[in-house]
This record gives C-alpha cells, structure tokens and sequence, in this order.
C-alpha cells in the first residue's frame, strides 16, 4: 500500500459552519453571522442596510452597493449562529473523532472569537482559552490540530465600517490575530492554512467589497495575499516547527474535445485556478496575470516593500479541496464555485443531487497537475460527498436513538481514496494527509442547509434550525474507523 507511516487521516470543519456560540466568551459578530438559510434552488442571502438605510437581501454575486452594512434581522434564522454547537459540545465530539482513529483535526479559529471588531490592540483571553482547551484535548488523544487561520470570516466591524480587505489596514489587523495564535497555541498546533479557497473569495462576505468593480476586487485580494504571506513570515518566526500551507478549491478541467483551439482554451483557462497558487507558491504575480491587468486597465496599489514579503511569505504544503471536476468550452470561464449548473456535462460522470460531478480520477491527476508544478507537498484538505440521509429511528432502553445506512459516501469516499493511494504509490506525490470534509454534519457553506450532510456523524437538526443536536454514529463511522486503523489498507 501506498500510504506511508504517518499519513494524517482526519477530518476537517470551520468554525462559521461547526462552532456555534456567536454571542458567547465576549465573541463578536463575523460577515458570515448576517448570512441567512438557503436551499439549492433558494440561494442564501445577506442581510444588510444600504446607504439610505433602507433593509434589503443580496446574494452571493450581488453587488450591494457603497455604504452598505450588514445586520441582523429580527425573527430571521441565521445558521451559523448556532451551527451544531461544537463551543458546547467540543469533548463529546472530540471523543467520537478519537473513537474514529483520527490522526489530525481540522478546524479554524473564528477571527472575531480572539479580536471581536478585528481592531483590539489585545486579545480576547475567553477566545484564547476556549481554542487552548480544544487543542489539548485534541492532544490527549494524540490528534494533531490543522488549523485554518481564517475560513470565510471577516469581522463584521471591518465589513461595515472600514470597507474589509479593501483597506490596507486589515492586513496588520490580521497579522496580529496570526501572531496572537502562533503565541497562544505554541507547542499544542504545529499545522497552519492561512486562507481557505482563496480562490472563492468573490464576495462581500469574505471580502468586504460592495461592488463589482474588479480594481476593487484585485486591489483586495492583493491584500489577502499579502496577509498570507505576512502570516507564514510570523508563524516561522515564532516557531520553526510550524508548517503553513495554502488552501485552494481545486477540481480537474478537461477540454471539451481535442481541437487544438480548445485544447489551448483549456490550458489557459486552468490560470483562473492555478494564478492563486502561483504567488502563494512562487511569491509573484505570474506574468500572464500582470499581462492580464494591463489589458482590462486593472492598476494594484503596490508598495516597495510588498514584493519582498510576498517572496518570503511562501508556503510550506498546498492544502486544497477537491469534489469535483469541470469541463471547459471557449467562452465559457471555469471557477471553483460549487455553483455547477452553468458548468458544462461531463456525459463519463455522474453528478450528486447538488449537480456536483463525482470524478475519483480527477483526483489523480490534480494531484500530479500540482506536484509536477510545485513541487510542495500536499495535503487533500476536505473532499467528501454531500448527500441527504434518512435515519432509521427507534427507542432502546427509553432513549430515542438512530442508525443511518449511507453506503454512497462510503462508495464515494473509498474510490477518491483509491486515487490517492496511486499519486503516493504509482505517482510518488508526498501527500500529507486527508481530511475529508464535514466529518460530521455541519452547515453547508453553499446553502446554509442541514440536508446537505457530509459527516460520519449524523448531528439532530434540521434546516429550520430545530433538533435535539444529538449525535450519532452513522455506518461509514465505522468503515472509516477501519481505514484509519489500517492506514488505508481495509477500504
Ligand atoms: C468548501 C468550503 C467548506 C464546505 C465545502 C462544501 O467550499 O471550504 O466550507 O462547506 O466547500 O460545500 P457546501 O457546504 O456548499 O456543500
């Protein structure tokens, strides 16, 4: 077998979509606080006031407009507020994760749980010890902690009031909440990601943008690259041990056939994905972007120094998430956005009820596509299959209890697996490990559904927002249970 001695089988979750607890220990509201339920057909919404005040809805890709500020509304359920209640439930579930096997936890620390406006020049210490009690427990059981520095959240302050990562300042107002987890968490996490899929953050609620202006957009974005780079520069000087990694939405892109023109077209348009990796990898620009700026009159405000940091700010591993793959056509860009209903059929696969297209193989070859380009090793950061479960309940001694027969994400979890062990055994791809995402339910990121569940644990709660939030064992449990104690051997 291919998998070496070591190799970290987990799971992964995000504190937006997994913690809960948004108004306790002193934390303060994040962008992804005023984000609303949705469906796969009703998108979420983020509830926000504009200029005049008056209350209005957006969607992901709607531009809100300048002055715009995100609210809570009275009597709207919003998921993350809750999620599935891990600050409450954190020894349970770490005690289930041990009972799987798992060699490593992935998890983030919410921004505004340590800094609740982003600006304090001082730490949250009921954030700090709330973080230090999950990573020691973690320890206790010889689960190694892999943390996502920031998933999707941003501070709702710096949202509303300083225009997000649109301002400069966020990037010292970030560096100082990496700093403050380098320090607070020495010794107990030695595994870093700075920011989750870099390459999905569009919108106004990892961004702070209000527009659709794309000098905005880059002029941001920049910014977050810069943070990054700033945040492995800090994590290796406050520990050499700690190892930082990029994260990335990566998925397989095939040409629609073997014309030449539509070959090239593919090629090219893989520098919609890869372009991400290339500065946090290579630490610059690469040249077919900056060429890009100059043709759509795209100006960055670039300081001296900038260059330097982005040079010396590169990663140590490429974390990405991979759940499926995409076709390209000549007119038809390719982004990882999970929105798969513009994409174009793959007729060799077949899709999930999400219209996401299960492709094992297409894990291969990103997997090769990213070691031959890089060179750094990887690590399978979340992959997983998003399905809906019906449990079977019943009573047993007086209590209310279930079993949940979900053999499709087994079949779907054992075949990506295959793959990996080929890019180690037949490739000779150093991957570091899988954290298949969701392992237990949590709220989609996509949808802000319940349904949508990933886990090996079924979490009591629907998409309303009502449960018991129980938790119970479902059969892949116990099918992963077997592969992390076989190290990938039993599939
Ligand atoms: C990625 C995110 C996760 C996660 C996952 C599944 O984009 O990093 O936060 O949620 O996708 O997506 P969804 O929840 O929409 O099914």
């Amino acid at each position: 077998m291919g998998f070496p001695k070591g190799f970290m089988w987990g799971g992964a979750t995000a504190a937006n979509q997994y913690e809960g607890g948004y108004d306790e220990g002193g934390r303060g509201l994040s962008t992804q606080d005023v984000r609303t339920a949705g469906s796969r057909t009703r998108k979420r919404t983020v509830t926000y006031t504009d200029s005049s005040g008056v209350h209005k809805e957006a969607t992901r890709f709607e531009p809100m407009g300048k002055g715009s500020k995100g609210i809570l509304e009275d009597g709207r359920y919003y998921p993350s507020h809750q999620a599935v209640d891990f600050y409450h439930r954190c020894k349970e579930d770490i005690a289930l994760f041990a009972e799987m096997g798992f060699r490593c936890f992935r998890m983030s620390v919410s921004w505004t749980r340590l800094y609740p406006d982003g600006t304090e020049a001082e730490p949250n210490e009921e954030g700090i010890r709330f973080y230090r009690d999950v990573f020691t427990e973690l320890k206790r059981y010889g689960i190694e902690p892999l943390v996502t520095l920031n998933h999707f959240d941003l501070p709702l302050y710096l949202a509303n009031e300083k225009g997000g990562w649109t301002d400069r300042d966020t990037v010292g107002h970030f560096e100082r909440f990496c700093r403050t987890c380098f320090t607070c968490f020495k010794g107990l996490v030695k595994y870093w990601k700075t920011f989750n899929e870099i390459n999905c953050m569009l919108d106004w609620n990892k961004l702070g943008i209000v527009t659709d202006d794309p000098n905005e957009f880059h002029q941001a974005l920049y910014h977050v690259f810069l943070a990054s780079a700033r945040a492995v520069i800090a994590g290796h000087e406050a520990d050499p041990d700690n190892r930082i990694g990029m994260m990335i939405a990566y998925g397989a892109v095939y040409p629609l056939n073997c014309d030449p023109d539509t070959y090239l077209n593919n090629l090219l348009s893989l520098h919609n994905i890869q372009w991400y990796c290339d500065v946090q990898c290579r630490g610059y620009y690469p040249a077919y972007k900056l060429k890009e700026f100059e043709r759509e009159g795209i100006r960055l405000d670039i300081r001296e120094e900038d260059a330097e940091i982005l040079k010396r700010g590169t990663v140590d591993f490429i974390g990405f998430s991979y759940y499926f793959s995409s076709v390209s056509k000549a007119g038809v860009s390719v982004a990882m956005t999970g929105d798969q209903g513009k994409d174009v059929p793959n007729p060799y696969l077949e899709k999930n009820e999400w219209g996401w297209q299960i492709d094992p193989v297409g894990l291969r070859s990103v997997c090769n596509e990213l070691y031959d380009r890089y060179q750094l090793p990887l690590w399978i950061v979340e992959n997983g299959y998003g399905g809906i479960d019906e449990p079977v309940w019943s009573e047993a001694d007086g209590k209310r209890t279930c079993v949940i027969h979900d053999p499709y994400r087994v079949d779907y979890l054992r075949k990506h697996i295959q793959q990996i062990e080929k890019a180690i055994r037949i490739d000779g791809i150093d991957i570091l490990g899988y954290t298949p995402w969701g392992c237990i339910d949590l709220i989609s990121a996509g949808t802000g559904e319940m349904r949508k569940r990933y886990g090996f644990i079924y979490v009591d709660k629907d998409d309303e927002g009502n449960g018991t939030l129980d938790r119970y064992r479902k059969d892949s449990f116990f099918w992963y249970q077997k592969v992390c104690e076989s190290n990938g051997e039993i599939l």
